[in-house]
Order: structure tokens, then C-alpha cells, then sequence
């Protein structure tokens, strides 16, 4: 055998040694014994549980009577756009407040409101977002006597914030500013409010 073909040779034996530890690697991880699962933390699942609070409100407007709309904290609460609370205090609203109170402990993790009237009806007023004042800060309260503001835009889809979880058996909403713009009445309304959370064991 000249020089180039003992070169060639050990090139090839390099390279078969190369297979056979890889092949051997590759037995190894396969018979390896999987690391343990890491525990994890449980997760909660955040669900939508605004349905089981009690609601009351500083203020409310009088129903009205002729189209049958009612005005009470509780419609603020009753999965319909359509319907709003609206306070009654003679002012634009700021000051005024809605109350969500749970039976239990929870842990709020989403809020989501409607920031006005969203209702549209066939008569010359027709649509009364605009034509009622619209939330533009909400400031919310918790039972440990903490707060949270909430900066609205002046627009009548349902808004949302992450909150910080925390437990609370209620939120106190109070109307810290308003949008008056436009508006025919000087009455702060709010067709919806949904918290997301779940009870604390
Ligand atoms: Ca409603
Ligand atoms: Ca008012």
C-alpha cells in the first residue's frame, strides 16, 4: 500500500468510528430514561362570573315607562347592549357609582364595559350613545381598598382591561370622568359590565 492509499484507509476507518459512536449515541438516548415531568403551579381558568354578583348603584334614573326601559344597576349586568344603567344624580355623572358584589372571595382577572347607551331605536332621537354622557374613567375599587383606574375611548364597543389578579368580594366602580360631547341629556350610562375571575378556595 503506497502513502495515498494508507491515507484513504485511515480516512475510512476515521469515518466508519464516527458511525459506530453515533450509532451508539443514539442507542443510549433512546434507552435514556426520561427527566420527571416539572410540577407546575395550577392555572385557574378565568371564567365569566358577573352573573353571580348583586349589584346596587348611588344612583339611578326612573325607568321609562313608555318603552318599557329600565335604568337600574341591573341592567348593567344583563348580557344586553341594549339596555343600560343610567345614574340619576342631576350632574354628568362623575361621583356616581355601580357595585358588583360576589357571595364569595374571587380572583378578578378581566373587566370588560360598554361606555355608554348602545342602544338604537327607530324614533327621532334614534341612536343614544351620543346623545347620553359616556364613561371616560372609571375608577374601580376593591375590597381590600385598593383601586384601579380605567381610561375609556369615546366609543360604544365593549372595552377590556387585565387586572393585576387579586382577590376581592367587590368592585366598586366610580365615575371619575365623562365624554358630554353631543350629548342631549346629562345622564352617565353603562349598557354592560363583565368581570372575569374565578372563587378563591
Ligand atoms: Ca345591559
Ligand atoms: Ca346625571
Amino acid at each position: 500500500m503506497n502513502l495515498e492509499g494508507e491515507l484513504n484507509m485511515k480516512n475510512l476507518l476515521h469515518i466508519a468510528m464516527i458511525i459506530l459512536v453515533g450509532i451508539g449515541l443514539g442507542a443510549c438516548d433512546l434507552i435514556k430514561p426520561k427527566p420527571p415531568k416539572e410540577e407546575k403551579p395550577e392555572v385557574r381558568k378565568s371564567e365569566d362570573i358577573t352573573s353571580e354578583a348583586k349589584v346596587l348603584a348611588s344612583s339611578s334614573l326612573p325607568d321609562d315607562k313608555n318603552h318599557g326601559w329600565t335604568y337600574g344597576p341591573a341592567s348593567a349586568v344583563d348580557g344586553d347592549k341594549e339596555t343600560c344603567w343610567s345614574e340619576g344624580d342631576d350632574g354628568d355623572g362623575v361621583g356616581e357609582w355601580i357595585k358588583l358584589s360576589f357571595p364569595e372571595k374571587v380572583v378578578v382577572t378581566r373587566i370588560g364595559v360598554i361606555p355608554g347607551y348602545d342602544r338604537i331605536f327607530r324614533d327621532d332621537v334614534g341612536d343614544r350613545f351620543y346623545k347620553n354622557n359616556r364613561v371616560r374613567e372609571l375608577r374601580v375599587e376593591f375590597s381590600d381598598g385598593t383601586t384601579q383606574s380605567l381610561r375609556f375611548k369615546d366609543s360604544r364597543e365593549m372595552q377590556f382591561f387585565v387586572v393585576p389578579e387579586k382577590e376581592t368580594r367587590y368592585l366598586r366602580f366610580t365615575v371619575a370622568g365623562v365624554y358630554t360631547d353631543g350629548a342631549k341629556w346629562a345622564d352617565c350610562c353603562i349598557s354592560e359590565i363583565t368581570v372575569e375571575g374565578y372563587p378563591v378556595d
